[in-house]
């Protein structure tokens, strides 16, 4: 049976890894060790749902192996479930179609990337159909960081590995195989001392518009950024909404904030760049300026194309990449795996920050129009 030549294949891949650059990632040892305490298990995952949105073709749908270039030591395709959060946002967007672009019947692989609408249900019911279907690997990218133990543990008895990809989850890391992301609390980080050299000192009444309620890309940029603010007592953090990482979530939040805080603030950080063009929006319609020319310092994160053609018009102040293309990571993981070889448990996709022209900054490049133009996404 395939799967337990592999899982053999695998102990075998654990015990031989090695660690190997990028980023701190720690060897894969025989049981590698927990670097968190297990969370407390979570209330049972909720009852089936209806199956998620848009799901590609059945496993068992003949696969096109005689297309596919051999990518595996027996020959065959390699099948890959992707439960990806959603379609939430441009980053989402670009995150998605690297996963198409890199999973191909060309390459040797058979994609089933569900799309689950930012609803935790349908992101277990997902991996749970993945478990039933037998696939040979899943990948999941986390909706929100709690509720994983139970599902993880049911691809684990069924022999099949797993990488958290993009998010973080609150899991032992034994739960999983790999995990390959961004460290969002270095994107807070980056966001708040870049803030702190721009302001020299001055004065700030700060409103945030966070992601997803849970998700680890909110949880690390609050953490981050409110960490170099508790050592700014000029700057107050007057308020801070989630508006789930979409367009209409930073409108609708922007648009109760100028009704609570109109006059009263300086500073709007948006954990993304979609939320960004609803604050973007709301400020517009309510005559309120932003960017360098205006009265409001504006701070975005992802650093997608869009954001960054705002950056460099002067909207946006500084926008803090996150960066989504991450598909030849987790492609080149599950390689390893597959040929029992040695692969990275941790990944860091490196990412890095653009202020708009006219700002210098140690920690950020300064937006010009090659700057655009190199951007892959
Ligand atoms: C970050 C990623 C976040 C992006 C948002 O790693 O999970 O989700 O910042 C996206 O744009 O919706």
């Amino acid at each position: 049976m395939l799967r337990k030549k592999l899982a053999v294949l695998f102990a075998a891949a654990m015990v031989a890894a090695t660690v190997a650059g990028c980023g701190g990632g720690d060897a894969q040892t025989a049981a590698p060790a927990a670097d968190t305490a297990p969370a407390a298990d979570t209330a049972a995952p909720a009852a089936d749902t209806a199956a998620p949105a848009e799901t590609a073709p059945a496993a068992d749908a003949a696969p096109a192996a005689d297309t596919a270039a051999d990518t595996t030591a027996d020959g065959g395709v390699i099948s890959v479930g992707y439960a990806q959060v959603g379609h939430e946002s441009d980053w989402r967007t670009a995150n998605t179609q690297n996963y198409q672009n890199t999973f191909t019947a060309e390459n040797g692989y058979e994609l089933q990337l569900v799309d689950c609408d930012n609803d935790n249900a349908a992101q277990l019911e997902a991996v749970r159909n993945f478990i039933g279907q037998e696939l040979d690997y899943i990948v999941i990218a986390p909706i929100e960081t709690a509720g994983w133990d139970t599902v993880l543990q049911e691809a684990q008895d069924a022999g099949i590995p797993v990488i958290i990809a993009d998010r973080e989850i609150d899991a032992d890391a034994s739960m999983y195989d790999a995990w390959v992301g961004t460290n969002t609390k270095n994107e807070g980080i980056t966001a708040g001392n870049w803030l702190a050299e721009y302001l020299g000192g001055k004065e700030a009444n700060i409103l945030v518009i966070e992601g997803t309620v849970g998700a680890s890309a909110t949880l690390g940029r609050a953490e981050g950024f409110n960490e170099v603010a508790a050592s700014h007592s000029e700057w107050k953090i007057l308020d801070s909404q989630s508006g789930d990482f979409t367009q209409a979530g930073g409108q609708e939040v922007m648009e109760s904030f100028i009704k609570s805080y109109e006059g009263q603030f300086n500073v709007v950080v948006c954990h993304n760049d979609n939320e960004a063009y609803g604050a973007m929006d709301a400020m517009d319609a309510a005559g309120i300026t932003y960017g360098v020319d205006g009265d409001v310092i504006l701070i975005s994160f992802d650093a997608t194309h869009d954001g960054l053609q705002y950056t460099l018009d002067g909207k946006i102040n500084c926008n803090v990449e996150c960066n989504p293309i991450q598909a030849d990571v987790v492609a080149s993981v599950i390689q390893a795996m597959h040929s029992g070889s040695a692969y990275e448990a941790t990944t860091l996709v490196n990412d890095e920050a653009f202020v708009a022209p006219g700002i210098t900054s140690q920690y950020a490049t300064t937006m010009t129009d090659e700057v655009l133009a190199g951007r892959a996404y």
